[in-house]
C-alpha cells in the first residue's frame, strides 16, 4: 500500500512536471524533457526524474506585436502600450474570443488570458490590414466584407482580420465600419469619435 501511494505520488508529480515541460518547450523551443526508468518486476517505479525546466515567460503573443509601441507578458497577462487602442483575443478551438482590456495607472492596458490559454492574438483596433495604423483602406476592407457574398466586390475577412475589424466585440457588423469611419474624421468634426480600448 505504501508502495502504491508513493507510485501515485510520483505519477502525479511527473504529470504536473510533464505539462510544465511541454508548455516551456512550446514557448521557448528549449529542450524540455523528462525520463521514466523502469525498475523491477513488480511494476514501474519512477526512480529518476530528469528534466530541463525553466520558469514560464508567459503566454505567447502573435499578431501586431511589431506594430504596437510595447508588449510585455507576465504569466497569463499581456500588457500593451500603444497610442491607438488595441485588442487581444484567444482561439478557443472554434473561434476567437476577445479579452477585456484593463486600464493601468501608467497609461498601459492589460489583457488577462484564461489559465489554459497559451497564445494571445494582438491587433490594433480597426487595423484590418495589420500595418499598425487605421486608414480608409481598413474601412473599405471591412465594408467589402459586409457586402452580400454574391456581390463582385465581396471579400471576406480571415478570422484574424475579423478580430481587428470587430472594434466593439460583438462580431463584424456595419456598426464597426461606422465606428472606424468616425475615428478617421477630423477631430474637429462633430461626428468624430475615437475608438476605445
Ligand atoms: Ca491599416
Ligand atoms: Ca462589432
Amino acid at each position: 500500500m505504501k508502495k502504491l501511494m508513493s507510485l501515485l505520488l510520483a505519477a502525479a508529480m511527473i504529470m504536473s512536471l510533464g505539462v510544465t515541460a511541454l508548455a516551456v518547450g512550446a514557448q521557448t523551443n528549449a529542450p524540455a524533457y523528462y525520463e521514466l526508468i523502469e525498475d523491477g518486476e513488480e511494476g514501474v517505479e519512477f526512480d529518476h526524474l530528469l528534466g530541463a525546466l525553466e520558469p514560464s515567460a508567459g503566454v505567447k503573443v502573435s499578431g501586431a506585436t511589431e506594430k504596437v509601441e510595447n508588449v510585455e507578458t507576465e504569466g497569463q497577462i499581456v500588457t500593451v502600450k500603444n497610442e491607438l487602442p488595441c485588442k487581444a483575443a484567444y482561439f478557443d478551438g472554434e473561434k476567437y474570443v476577445a479579452i477585456t482590456a484593463t486600464a493601468n495607472s501608467d497609461g498601459t492596458y492589460s489583457f488577462e488570458a484564461p489559465e489554459d490559454v497559451t497564445e494571445v492574438l494582438l491587433a490594433v483596433k480597426g487595423d484590418k490590414d495589420g500595418n499598425g495604423t487605421v486608414t480608409m483602406l481598413d474601412q473599405l476592407a471591412v465594408a467589402k466584407s459586409l457586402l452580400l457574398t454574391t456581390h463582385p466586390a465581396y471579400a471576406p475577412l480571415t478570422a484574424e482580420e475579423a478580430v481587428a475589424a470587430d472594434v466593439d466585440g460583438n462580431g463584424v457588423t456595419m456598426a464597426d465600419m461606422l465606428a472606424i469611419a468616425k475615428s478617421l474624421l477630423l477631430t474637429s468634426h462633430p461626428a468624430y469619435k475615437a475608438l476605445a480600448w
